[in-house]
C-alpha cells in the first residue's frame, strides 16, 4: 500500500512480534520495578515463565489504583537518567496520574501519531492546526511530535480562543484539524456564527478524547465542510492519543497491534468476553520503557471487530470507545451509560446532540432529568408532546423514568475539552 509509517503486518508477523515485546516486557518490568517484582511475586510468577503469548492470561492485573500508589512517578522501571518528560492526566479524583517516558518511549509515541495521520491521508503538503491542551497534558504534544514526524506543518493554537482559531483557520489555510468533538462543534458554531465558511480549506478533522454522537460529528462535519473525520483514541497511561485511528472506511478503529497487546475482558469475571462482545480493554505494552504496563485495566468499555478490512490495512480493529466503566451511573438500581441515553436523543431529528444529565436523591429516591437542547432551526412548539415521546423511549431503552427538559439551542455549556455529561448531585 506504500505507507511510510503505518506497517503491513500479517497475523503471525503481528503475533511474533507480540511474543518478542511481552518477553522483553515481563523481563524489563520484573528487573527494574519494585511493584512488578510484587506483583509477580503474588502470583509466583517468574519472567522466563512466559514462553507464549496464551501466557499472557497468567500475568497480574495493573489497575489505576497502583498508578495511584506509585504517586509520583508510578510503575517506573528505568533509572532516573534515562527519563526525558513526565505528562500527567487531568486526573478527574484524588492524585493525577503522572507517567514517565523515556526517549525510546517518546520515539514510539512520535510514530504512532504519525500512523494516525497517514491513515487520514495526511501529507507534508498539509496544514494541521492543533487545538487541543499543551503542558502537562499529552494531547497537544502527541499531535504535535506524529505532524512534524510526518512532516506537515503544525499550527499549534491550543484550546480555546476562538478568535484566534478562525484567523488562523482562514489565514493559514488549514487543511486539517485536530481537536475533541466538544471542541470542534464549537468551532463550527463560530465559524457559522460569524459566516466564514466559504473560507475554509478544512478537508478532514482528527478528534478524539470522549465519546461523541453521529449527529453531532455530522453537524460539525457539515458546518466545516469537512470531507472526512477520524475519531482518534487514546490516554495518557498509554503513551497519549494516537494509540489508533479511525479507519478510512469508517468500520472501526485500527490499533497499533504491533506496540500493544489489547484484550477485551468481562469486568466482573476478568475472563476474555465471546468475540464480539462489549468488554473493559486491558493492555499490555511490547517496548514502553519508562513505565510499562503490564495488564493495565483502562475501565474503557469496547469490543473487537473481526475479520478483514474493507480499507486494505491489516491492523487489527476495535470498535469506538462506548464508554468508561466509571461513566457508569446507577439510578434506581439500573446501570445507565451516558452514550445509552445519547443513543435514544440521536433518534430524534428535532434534537440537538448536546444533552446534560442531573441525577437527584428525594426522600431516598433517584430521578433522572436530561436537558437537551432543540435542533438548531427547530421551533419550540410541540416541546411537550416532544419530551413525552423521548421519556418514552428512554423508558422503553433505559427501564428507567427520567424527566425530559427542552431547551434553546446553544443554551447547554459548549466547552474547549471533554464535555460534562453527567451532573450526580446525589451526595
Ligand atoms: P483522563 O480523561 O482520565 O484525565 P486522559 O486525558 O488520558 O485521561 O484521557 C484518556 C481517556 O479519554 C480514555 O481512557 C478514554 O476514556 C477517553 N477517550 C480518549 N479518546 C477517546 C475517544 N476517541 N472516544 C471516546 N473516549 C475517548
Ligand atoms: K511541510
Ligand atoms: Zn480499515
Amino acid at each position: 500500500m506504500g505507507h511510510r509509517f503505518l506497517p503491513d503486518l500479517s497475523a503471525d508477523e503481528i503475533a511474533a512480534r507480540q511474543l518478542q515485546g511481552l518477553k522483553w516486557t515481563v523481563e524489563h518490568a520484573f528487573a527494574g520495578s519494585p511493584h512488578y517484582q510484587r506483583t509477580f511475586r503474588e502470583v509466583g510468577l517468574r519472567p522466563g515463565d512466559v514462553t507464549s503469548l496464551d501466557d499472557l492470561s497468567r500475568l497480574p492485573f495493573t489497575s489505576v489504583e497502583d498508578l495511584r500508589e506509585g504517586y509520583p512517578l508510578p510503575l517506573l522501571s528505568v533509572p532516573e537518567e534515562q527519563v526525558v518528560r513526565i505528562h500527567a492526566s487531568s486526573g478527574t479524583t484524588g492524585k493525577r496520574k503522572v507517567l514517565a517516558y523515556t526517549q525510546n518511549d517518546v520515539n514510539t509515541w512520535m510514530d504512532m501519531m504519525a500512523r494516525c495521520y497517514e491513515l487520514a491521508g495526511c501529507t507534508p503538503l498539509d496544514r494541521v492546526q492543533i487545538c487541543v491542551g499543551y503542558g502537562l497534558w499529552t494531547a497537544g504534544v502527541g499531535f504535535q511530535l506524529g505532524c512534524e514526524r510526518l512532516g506537515a506543518m503544525a499550527l499549534p493554537v491550543g484550546p480555546g480562543m476562538l478568535d484566534i482559531q478562525v484567523q488562523i483557520l482562514t489565514d493559514l489555510g488549514a487543511t486539517t484539524l485536530c481537536s475533541t468533538a466538544s471542541m470542534a462543534l464549537l468551532m463550527a458554531e463560530e465559524v457559522e456564527k460569524r459566516g466564514l465558511s466559504s473560507r475554509l480549506k478544512l478537508k478532514r478533522g482528527i478528534f478524539g478524547a470522549e465519546p461523541h454522537t453521529p449527529k453531532m460529528r455530522e453537524r460539525f462535519e457539515a458546518l466545516l465542510g469537512l470531507e472526512d473525520s477520524f475519531d482518534i483514541v487514546g490516554m495518557t497511561e498509554l503513551y497519549g492519543p494516537g494509540t489508533g485511528l479511525e479507519c478510512p472506511a469508517h468500520d472501526g478503529i485500527h490499533y497499533w497491534a504491533d506496540c500493544y497487546i489489547l484484550e477485551v475482558l468481562d469486568p466482573e469475571t476478568l475472563r476474555p468476553v465471546a468475540p464480539g462482545e462489549i468488554g473493559e480493554m486491558v493492555v499490555t505494552t511490547l517496548s514502553k520503557e519508562a513505565a510499562p504496563l503490564i495488564r493495565y485495566r483502562t475501565r474503557d468499555l469496547t469490543r473487537l471487530i473481526e475479520g478483514e478490512c474493507a480499507c486494505g490495512v491489516r491492523l487489527p480493529r476495535h470498535d469506538k470507545i462506548l464508554g468508561r466503566s466509571d461513566d457508569m451511573v446507577i439510578v434506581r438500581g439500573v446501570n445507565i451509560y451516558p452514550g445509552q441515553v445519547a443513543e435514544v436523543l440521536g433518534r430524534f431529528p428535532e434534537l440537538s446532540s448536546e444533552y446534560q444529565i442531573v441525577l437527584t436523591r428525594v426522600d431516598g429516591k433517584d430521578y433522572m432529568a436530561v436537558t437537551v437542547e432543540r435542533a438548531e432551526g427547530a421551533t419550540g412548539g410541540g416541546d411537550e408532546a416532544l419530551a413525552k415521546a423521548v421519556g418514552q423511549v428512554m423508558h422503553k431503552s433505559l427501564l428507567v423514568s427520567a424527566q425530559i427538559r427542552i431547551v434553546d439551542h446553544g443554551e447547554l455549556p459548549r466547552t474547549f475539552a471533554k464535555s460534562r455529561r453527567v451532573l450526580d448531585e446525589r451526595q
